[in-house]
């Protein structure tokens, strides 16, 4: 009689598994279209009816998955997406893609993964194997997953299921490094639980690496964004010394940057954007300070970084001042709103605090970027320009925030009147040229 184990590892390596991944978005679909291409049936359960219609339908609205690989799936009968949890009923490996934000008070916002949770009590049977994605602090996956999914099920973990928690490593735009190529750690609440998932991964993606438990997978994968924010915190509070020293950041970074070891280019900008990196290390600083201990580090990066869009601000106000002009009434314009060049997701942009600060002064604004069409944030709305380049030549001041690699710099340069580069976009151009202030 073989042990669920090893039944699974069977269905897993004949393909015969039936997979179900929680969630939709810019992990979950690629992990679903990539276990579909191994030769599993995949079926995405999402929330929001129109994804699961775009997807049915052959259509994608992650970047990084073109349409054609949806339609061809969909066609295939590998790739399926539903809005129903049950079916759940019938899945072998199930991986829980949901999000993880933050709550207006600063917390973590575990809402997404209760409810996935909690539906995936309904339909858990002997033979399971669970593996959690969403970024969350060390423990989520013992402490919170595991007792609501054996409260009435009375399943063994390790013996009849298995669960296991493997951080994403999406890096949304990015073409080198892909779900398929960039190695996924995994961890599970017993061994069994790390050879089965990892067995189970290990069957589509390249490179899989097993760790001893579920709590050191979640905390890798919040070492390695925490390193990020306080390393870009960093190089902000660099931009802040230099700018107090008169001295200039930009090629003090290129000069670090050369030492060939020992040292990781970071660089300043106007504040920290997306859904990864200024909120994963407030999950582990808020779960420290449950254990009576203070992150510093974590503390002081945020601070830093949160404070960024206010001194671009400054920076707008100074330079207008230069040319005896008051901020309010002056016609400002932002150029990219994107959290980061090249990707249509504004989740987090320090756009939106600069645009919200520029506001409140009593600024004329306006804004251009390419992959965002419209912004709705607070208690206001706008659209982007279509005519960057007439937009330039009316601003009184330019603020180039997300420097997306389609924008012509050129042009830019040779039609403003002041510009203030947050991004060192201009490069040199910018530097010898009075009319520009950079960071
Ligand atoms: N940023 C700076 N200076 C830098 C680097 C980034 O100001 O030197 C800003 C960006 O403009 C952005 C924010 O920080 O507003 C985050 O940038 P990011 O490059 O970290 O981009 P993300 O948020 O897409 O980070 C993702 C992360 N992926 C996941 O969390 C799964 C991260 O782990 C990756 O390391 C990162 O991509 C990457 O390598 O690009």
């Amino acid at each position: 009689m073989k042990t669920y184990q090893e039944d699974l590892q069977d269905k897993f390596q004949n393909r015969s598994a039936k997979i179900v991944i929680l969630g939709l978005g810019y992990v979950g679909l690629p992990l679903a279209t990539l276990f579909a291409e191994s030769g599993f049936d995949v079926t995405g359960v999402e929330p929001v009816l129109s994804k699961v219609e775009s997807i049915n339908r052959g259509e994608s609205y992650i970047q990084d998955i073109p349409s054609e690989k949806i339609k061809e799936l969909i066609q295939s009968g590998k790739l399926k997406a539903t809005n129903d949890f049950s079916a759940l009923k019938e899945a072998d490996g199930v991986s829980i893609c949901v999000p993880t934000p933050l709550r207006k008070t600063g917390d973590p916002d575990l809402s997404f993964i209760l409810v996935a949770t909690d539906e995936l009590a309904k339909y858990i049977h002997p033979g399971m194997v669970i593996v959690l994605e969403s970024t969350t602090y060390p423990g989520t996956t013992r402490e919170i997953l595991l007792p609501k999914l054996t409260e009435n099920s009375e399943l063994e973990v390790g013996e009849e299921f298995f669960l296991a928690f493997s951080p994403e490593r999406v890096d949304p735009g990015r073409e080198d490094w892909t779900t398929y190529n960039t190695p996924k750690v995994i961890g599970g609440i017993t061994a069994a639980c790390s050879e089965i998932a990892s067995f189970w991964y290990g069957q589509a993606l390249e490179t899989v690496v097993p760790v001893s438990s579920a709590e050191s997978a979640e905390m890798a994968k919040l070492l390695e964004n925490t390193f990020r924010m306080i390393n870009i915190g960093l190089v902000n509070e660099m931009a802040i010394m230099c700018d107090r020293l008169g001295l200039d950041v930009w090629e003090i970074i290129d000069a670090a940057a050369t030492k060939p070891f020992g040292y990781m280019k970071f660089t300043p900008g106007p504040g920290l954007g997306g859904h990864c990196i200024p909120i994963d290390p407030l999950y582990l600083s808020w779960k420290l300070k449950a254990l009576n201990y203070t992150a510093r580090f974590i503390d002081l990066a945020s601070e830093i970084n949160t404070e960024m869009p206010r001194y671009v601000v400054k920076k707008v106000q100074d330079a207008l001042n230069e040319q005896q002009k008051p901020l309010k009434g002056s016609k400002i314009l932002i150029i990219g709103t994107a959290y980061k060049p090249d990707v249509d997701d504004i989740r987090e942009s320090p756009s939106l605090d600069i645009i919200g600060l520029l506001r409140q002064k009593g600024a004329d604004l306006d804004y251009h970027d390419p992959y965002i069409p419209t912004i709705s944030h607070d208690d206001w709305t706008l659209e982007s320009l279509n005519d960057i380049d007439e937009g330039v030549q009316n601003a009184d001041c330019v603020v180039i925030v997300t420097d997306h690699s389609t924008y012509d710099y050129e042009g830019i340069l040779n039609n403003a009147s002041l510009i203030i580069d947050t991004r060192n976009a201009l490069g040199n151009a910018g530097r010898d040229d009075p009319r520009v202030v950079r960071l």
